[in-house]
């Protein structure tokens, strides 16, 4: 039996998007900006199901009921190969699942490439953005490494701004909670689209943010970067907040990682955070403070883990059977 297997990185934004602009085609309403890490990925399985005809998704071992996510991506993917095929998809996370670390998007890119090497396709870039994002407006930013911009202006195009050894930091992943979000970014980008009273000025400020991202970016200017990225994170838990009803991911230890990344800023470390749909907040830092970080964030907060990541690669080919 033929079967095909793809690995993929998580990618976290430093320039977010929270919003769409088309719900059928899952279309951000906004340009973001990421980055790709290493240490984490999802691995992802294909094969030609011979037993039934549907489709079969597996993560970490267990069969999802609710496959509605990936079927717009599977019926884009399947018009370009020709193919009628039901197939058997069994994706692994080494990363906890469905908690705010972005694992619907290198789940998506593991399945895209894994599907475009099993059929043996040749995407081009414009159908692999299209065939992630019809599963996560997230997902085509892992279609690269390094520093990556998804541009709404341009039909999503992603780009990368640097690779990841242009600019080598490291990404401590602080794990506050394992529990599984209450409210979907999919439900949650929605409430807030109808209800936050500041949405408007969340859209209108999108552009203005992506371009000081840009420069701090191509400058490698890490106090640039933070300024951009911290204003971003919390303008976009303030439209969650003002959601009516409020959306909440930040916990108690969420808050008190933000206060040692200050602390630890005062003391002269060079980092900033950022903190997606759900508790856990991510440090991006210069390599040289990463284990004094570490330290403190173990000793003054609740933190259950922290990974220890950097900047990663694009998504690849596995061979293994
Ligand atoms: C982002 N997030 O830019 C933002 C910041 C979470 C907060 O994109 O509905 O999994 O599957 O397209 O892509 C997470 O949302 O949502 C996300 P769907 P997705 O990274």
């Amino acid at each position: 039996m033929t079967q095909t297997t793809a690995i993929a990185h998580p990618n976290f934004a430093l320039v977010k998007y929270w919003g769409k602009k088309d719900i059928d085609q899952n279309m951000p309403a906004m340009s973001s900006i990421s980055i790709t890490v290493d240490s984490m990925h999802s691995k992802t399985k294909i094969y030609k199901n011979l037993s039934s005809k549907q489709h079969r998704l597996f993560i970490n071992g267990e069969e999802e009921q609710d496959i509605s996510k990936i079927i717009p991506s599977l019926q884009y993917l399947s018009k370009i190969s020709k193919s009628n095929d039901f197939l058997v998809i069994k994706s692994e996370n080494n990363f906890p699942t469905s908690s705010g670390l972005a694992s619907s998007a290198s789940g998506i890119a593991s399945l895209v490439t894994a599907y475009e090497a099993h059929y043996d396709i040749e995407l081009k870039m414009s159908d692999r953005v299209k065939a992630c994002m019809l599963g996560s407006g997230s997902a085509p930013r892992s279609l690269l490494g390094g520093f990556v911009l998804m541009d709404q202006n341009r039909s999503y195009r992603c780009s990368q701004i640097l690779g990841k050894s242009d600019w080598p930091l490291d990404v401590l992943i602080c794990i506050a909670s394992t529990e599984s979000k209450k409210i979907s970014s999919r439900e949650g980008m929605e409430i807030s689209r109808k209800t936050s009273t500041i949405y408007n000025h969340w859209l209108d400020i999108n552009q203005e943010h992506i371009n000081e991202a840009l420069e701090a970016i191509r400058e490698k200017n890490i106090l640039k970067l933070e300024r951009v990225t911290e204003k971003n994170c919390e303008l976009m838990h303030e439209v969650m907040k003002t959601s009516s009803p409020s959306i909440v991911y930040k916990t108690d230890v969420t808050r008190s990682c933000v206060t040692e990344v200050e602390n630890l800023r005062v003391l002269g470390h060079k980092l900033f955070y950022t903190i997606d749909a759900g508790p856990q907040v991510k440090i991006i830092c210069d390599p040289s403070s990463s284990n004094a970080i570490k330290e403190k964030i173990i000793e003054k907060t609740d933190v259950i883990e922290i990974i220890h990541a950097g900047i990663g690669g694009s998504p690849r080919v596995v061979n293994e059977n």
